[in-house]
């Protein structure tokens, strides 16, 4: 079917730090089961812009962000929840999401 998928598997810890060594912007939170980052846009319009971006390839790998928007401000946290943690998906979701924000 279209959209089935492999269960994400969760990135082990020497996996996690050599993909973060390459998201200089990103933190991982205090539980250890998602990373964050702050985006800061010029006002709402870029900010939206960014969002319908990141939202066409949400949809298209079924992998969502949770996040939350204040004008220019996008305050992102991604994880796997089909993995309990962090996985591939969400470095990917990162990477992409850095390079839209140009
Ligand atoms: N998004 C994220 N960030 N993590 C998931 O584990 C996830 C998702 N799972 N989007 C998908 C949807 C799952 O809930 C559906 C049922 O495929």
């Amino acid at each position: 079917m279209a959209n089935e998928r492999q269960k994400p598997v969760r990135l082990d810890q020497a996996a996690l730090d050599q993909a973060l060594a390459g998201l200089p912007g990103w933190q991982v939170r205090a539980d250890g089961l998602a990373i964050t980052r702050r985006f800061s846009f010029a006002d709402f319009n870029r900010a939206f812009a960014f969002m319908t971006r990141v939202a066409l390839l949400a949809e298209k790998r079924d992998h969502h962000p949770e996040w939350f928007n204040v004008y220019g401000t996008v305050d992102v946290t991604l994880t796997t929840h089909d993995a309990g943690g962090i996985s591939a998906l969400d470095i990917e979701m990162a990477s992409f999401m850095d390079r839209a924000a140009g």
